[in-house]
């Protein structure tokens, strides 16, 4: 006979974080239920994304982790302009429509990233007069656009155009040293004729508090709305590490955006670090966005760690096995959600007792415990044995018995750590002494 009791011990710092979390978040009792960050976010009236690379979509985890929370997906790399032109006038799209594909066939919605930027351009587009260069430009977009026309909610019409530093002023590029401070306007025109229903974004970084650099683009905006162009929302792409920490006015600045007359939305959020510290990072976001009535989703740029542009960082809501992180926990509390501590992939430490009988003499029998990890690491495990009375243990191997009555806690004698998922056992000789009934095993703690 095998008896499992699944029991578990969450970290501290992660229960910490959920508390501070829940002291602080507005939250409805209906989006209380929700189990994932998509449907708490949904409780909420947002979406919550993923940036998605299409080569991982075959991986499994990759892609049941993405189904499974995510309601929104920005393909990372495959609807840049080398991606999809990367020679005049000719797209290859097939890699941003498996992304597409994917994300829509399972009810997600679909963040365009991105039409007009400086990087990840093809020589040949850089190499063009100012005449070709604005059709070109207009041809993308028209392109992309139309291929695309209904099924993307929001698209990054224009990414980072503005320099880093005090000055404010535009980033020189093709863009920008050919056709002026007018490419931004032409880009966002062109777009909406393309595809009117889609949400136009202007999409940025080192914009997330109040600096030179979001005035810049906030004076852009307010001009942008007073004359009637195009614009429907700014996008705030939120990559922060100890070097460039969540400003302590990221609120006050995305509600500023808005009260221009656009939606704000997070867009590439990324957070370096581990345990609390990242995880009160992330709830500061989350709340921010929650507080701006117009701030209408965030999106996590990745789905897991390993496959980050700063993996090194491991500033995302999964580790690299897909396990729920901290973070994950402080998102979804912030979001009124909450999870199952003990469902696949939470990251508190845990472990399970199974019993089994390995021999039987008469007047005699050995035991087996088997222990074995939760979905995260340990460092050490205890578990209880209770006996039937008047049974007696003789011995006990690979554990160390401490006994209360005819309860025996056992804790490990050389075989503590234990990987996520890893077994141990100890082992013990019994005297029936009358009875042959079966010990009680459970109790399983793990740290
Ligand atoms: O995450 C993207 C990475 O895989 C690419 O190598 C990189 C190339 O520029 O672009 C990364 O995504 C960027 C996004 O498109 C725009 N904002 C900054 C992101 C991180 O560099």
């Amino acid at each position: 006979m095998t008896m499992t009791l699944r029991c578990l011990a969450r970290t501290a710092a992660a229960g910490l974080v959920a508390v501070a979390a829940l002291a602080t978040a507005g939250h409805t009792a209906e989006a209380e239920a929700a189990d994932t960050l998509g449907s708490a976010a949904a409780g909420q009236g947002r979406y919550f994304g993923a940036a998605v690379a299409a080569n991982h979509l075959g991986e499994a985890d990759y892609a049941a982790t993405l189904d499974r929370e995510f309601t929104s997906a920005t393909p990372e790399n495959e609807m840049k302009w080398d991606a999809t032109e990367p020679s005049r006038g000719t797209f290859t799209l097939a890699a941003a429509d498996r992304v597409v594909d994917h994300a829509r066939s399972r009810g997600m919605d679909v963040r365009g990233h991105t039409l007009v930027w400086h990087s990840q351009l093809p020589s040949w587009v850089g190499a063009l007069g100012a005449a070709d260069l604005r059709t070109a430009m207009n041809d993308h977009i028209n392109g992309l656009m139309g291929h695309y026309k209904g099924q993307i909610h929001s698209w990054d019409v224009v990414n980072e155009a503005f320099q880093d530093g005090g000055s404010g002023a535009r980033r020189s590029s093709p863009f920008q040293d050919r056709l002026g401070d007018g490419f931004i306007e032409e880009a966002f025109r062109t777009a909406r004729a393309a595809d009117p229903a889609a949400r136009l974004c202007y999409n940025d970084y080192n914009t997330d508090g109040v600096n030179a650099k979001s005035n810049a683009v906030y004076a852009m905006v307010k001009d942008f709305k007073s004359r009637g162009v195009p614009i429907d929302c700014v996008g705030f792409q939120s990559h922060f590490n100890s070097a460039s920490p969540v400003p302590a006015d990221y609120r006050q600045n995305l509600q500023r955006f808005a009260d221009l007359g656009v939606d704000v939305q997070i867009t590439e959020l990324d957070i370096e670090g581990s345990g609390s510290a990242q995880a009160a990072n992330y709830t500061k976001v989350t709340d921010a966005c929650l507080a701006v009535d117009r701030c209408t989703g965030i999106t996590v740029w990745g789905v897991t760690d390993k496959y980050s542009w700063r993996s090194g960082g491991t500033p995302l809501l999964f580790d690299g096995d897909y396990r729920k992180k901290p973070a994950y926990d402080a998102v979804l509390t912030a979001l009124g959600g909450s999870g199952d501590p003990g469902d696949p992939g939470d990251p508190g430490a845990s472990c399970t007792a199974a019993y089994t009988r390995t021999a039987d003499w008469g007047s005699g029998y050995n035991g087996q415990v088997t222990i074995t990890a939760g979905d995260a690491p340990i460092s050490s495990w205890t578990a209880t044995v209770v006996l039937p009375s008047p049974q007696s243990v003789s011995s006990l191997w690979n554990g160390t018995p401490t006994w209360a009555g005819n309860v025996m806690t056992v804790s490990p004698s050389w075989n503590g750590t234990l990987a996520a998922g890893a077994s141990t056992s100890f082992g013990f000789t019994v005297a029936k002494n009358g009875s042959g009934a079966a010990p009680t095993v459970g109790g399983c703690t793990a740290s």
